[in-house]
């Protein structure tokens, strides 16, 4: 027989769990070969212990260049441009700065849901087999964030963090023809 006590540990357990698989802020497509382009699609689950998001921030890891934000009505976009670690061929072209930091500002209750996105291209300078994480902080005012920042290590997954960073796996490069 289950005692008051411990149904109430395994509840709190489950909707640990349930927060975990669903409600984080996590990539809509979770692997994506590298040199080639990619539709980052972020997901907000929820606000920060039930505040409203009024503000994300998303960190555009390197070798990840050409960043394109998508606008969003309701919300006022702004990126910060920076040079990349080094020059990145793309089309033919060195191109060595970009969007290396998008803030999107607006208000998201905690009970609604919604979707943020960029398109990007995962240069051929990432290594396929690994994770590629994008660190997000959502700013919930009075002080208030969620910094899903943590980066799994070596034999770990997000599931063993509190604030795991969104990541994806990088595939091998397609076949060109
Ligand atoms: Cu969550």
């Amino acid at each position: 027989m289950i005692t008051i006590r411990s149904r109430g540990a395994l509840v709190a357990a489950f909707l640990s769990l349930a927060c975990a698989a669903q409600a984080h802020t996590t990539l809509e497509t979770q692997q994506a070969p590298v040199a080639s382009a990619y539709k980052a699609v972020l997901r907000v689950g929820h606000g920060c212990g039930g505040a409203p998001t009024l503000k994300l921030r998303v960190r555009i890891p390197e070798g990840v260049i050409n960043v394109k934000p998508m606008p969003k009505p309701g919300w006022e976009m702004e990126t910060v441009k920076a040079p990349y670690g080094k020059a990145y061929d793309y089309h033919s072209e060195p191109l060595t700065e970009g969007v290396r930091e998008i803030v999107w500002t607006g208000k998201l209750l905690d009970e609604h849901y919604d979707e943020f996105v960029f398109r990007a291209h995962l240069t051929d300078s990432l290594k396929p087999g690994t994770m590629l994480y994008i660190p997000i902080v959502q700013e919930c005012g009075d002080g208030k964030a969620d910094r899903w920042i943590e980066i799994p290590a070596e034999g770990k997954s997000a599931d063993d963090y509190k604030y795991p960073a969104p990541g994806l796996k990088l595939l091998p490069a397609k076949a060109t023809h």
